[in-house]
């Protein structure tokens, strides 16, 4: 046997003696480990309304909603992730549907949420006794803990999107959930409580900077009208006309922070025939579209959307967005917990990227 040969069969059982004590050799894996840029694992993906609306709407007529199971939610889950019921590494997206007359039993746990509505009216959300009247464009916030339950009072069925930071907060190992005694809490006095507790619109939202810092005490304001965040995006125009598309953030009013410690929450206005330039940055992003048609290139693949449509911009994708028609996209990203630990990140690229396919969906 050369000396070769018995250094490289000593090296062999070096790495099976460590291998059986549960240790592993940093020098094999670095490469791995540390990559030049974030390599997420769930990848650019898009769920059509057109395929998800009849879904939910045979899950409503299928599946009752009881104790246990908790909530009608039909989650984004993105074929990056090997099964996991996640939109991305750390967002859960996903459409809830209620019935005529149904009702979702109180919870809380330690996952924040958030509720976009897609569509429809009729039901609300009562968060820590405040019961809050859901409409077409509003958003409301259940914060970490805060004990909530949704009831639809029409005799319409009514969607739509949830969002929430419950893949963060299971990769910190600090899950609870806690069913409330009763199968709905009460309603305390009149509806709408924090909406007129912070009457002041004017501090709803922000097209500049947000608080950094990272503030674990959520929005007192519950909830967010579309009609106020349309009056915000058209001043923003009025500043800014030839510019092709505007965004705003839904801010907490007492402190200037992201609505909640784990979640931001914007709207982005893409003009009619125009288009924004690629952009990168870190966190992942949902979008979902109030309105609008056109498509979207992301990482030189390019996704058609409408209304109603709903696509996952991983970390560190290049992302451009082409309006048809006027487009409203509302977005949820984990960036306050980016910005937070000073690691966010953007980078502007300032030539559209080169289409090298096109998306289409199951
Ligand atoms: C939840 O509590 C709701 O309250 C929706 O409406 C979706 C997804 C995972 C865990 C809890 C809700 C959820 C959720």
């Amino acid at each position: 046997m050369t000396v070769e040969q018995d250094v490289d069969q000593e090296l062999a059982a070096f790495y099976r003696d460590l291998d059986v004590v549960d240790l592993a050799p940093l020098w094999t894996i670095t490469e791995q480990l540390l990559t030049p840029v974030p390599r997420p694992k769930s990848i650019p993906w898009l769920w059509r309304a057109q395929t998800y609306v009849p879904l939910a709407e045979r899950a409503i007529k299928l599946v009752p909603i009881e104790r246990g199971g908790e909530r009608r939610v039909l989650s984004l889950r993105n074929p990056g992730l090997g099964g996991r019921p996640y939109a991305a590494g750390t967002l859960w997206g996903a459409v809830q549907c209620l019935g005529p007359n149904e009702s979702a039993p109180a919870h809380r746990h330690t996952p924040g949420a958030i509720r976009f509505v897609i569509s429809g009216e009729g039901v609300f959300t009562t968060v820590n006794g405040d019961a809050c009247d859901m409409r077409s464009g509003d958003l409301v916030l259940t914060p970490g803990m805060a004990w909530h339950d949704h009831s639809n009072t029409t005799d319409r069925n009514m969607l739509w999107f949830d969002g929430l930071d419950l893949p963060m907060v299971e990769a910190l190992d600090g899950i609870f959930f806690e069913p409330h005694p009763d199968l709905n809490q009460a309603v305390e006095g009149e509806h709408n409580r924090s909406e007129r507790q912070y009457a002041d619109t004017c501090r709803r939202y922000t097209s500049g900077s947000v608080r950094t810092e990272l503030d674990p005490t959520p929005s007192p304001l519950l909830i967010y009208r579309w009609a106020d965040t349309e009056e915000r995006l058209r001043q923003e125009t009025g500043k800014q006309p030839d510019a092709p598309s505007v965004t705003v953030e839904y801010i907490n009013p007492r402190s200037g922070a992201s609505v909640l410690p784990t979640l931001a929450c914007g709207v982005q206005r893409v003009f009619a025939g125009r288009h924004t330039l690629p952009v990168r940055r870190t966190g992942n992003w949902i979008y979902v579209v109030r309105a609008g048609a056109g498509h979207s290139v992301i990482d030189g693949q390019r996704f058609d959307w409408e209304t109603g449509d709903m696509f996952v911009v991983p970390s560190w994708s290049a992302v451009e967005h082409h309006a048809l028609e006027q487009a409203d996209f509302f977005t949820l990203s984990d960036t306050p917990v980016l910005r937070a630990l000073g690691i966010n990140r953007e980078q502007s690229l300032d030539t559209p990227q080169a289409i090298t396919g096109t998306f289409s969906p199951r």
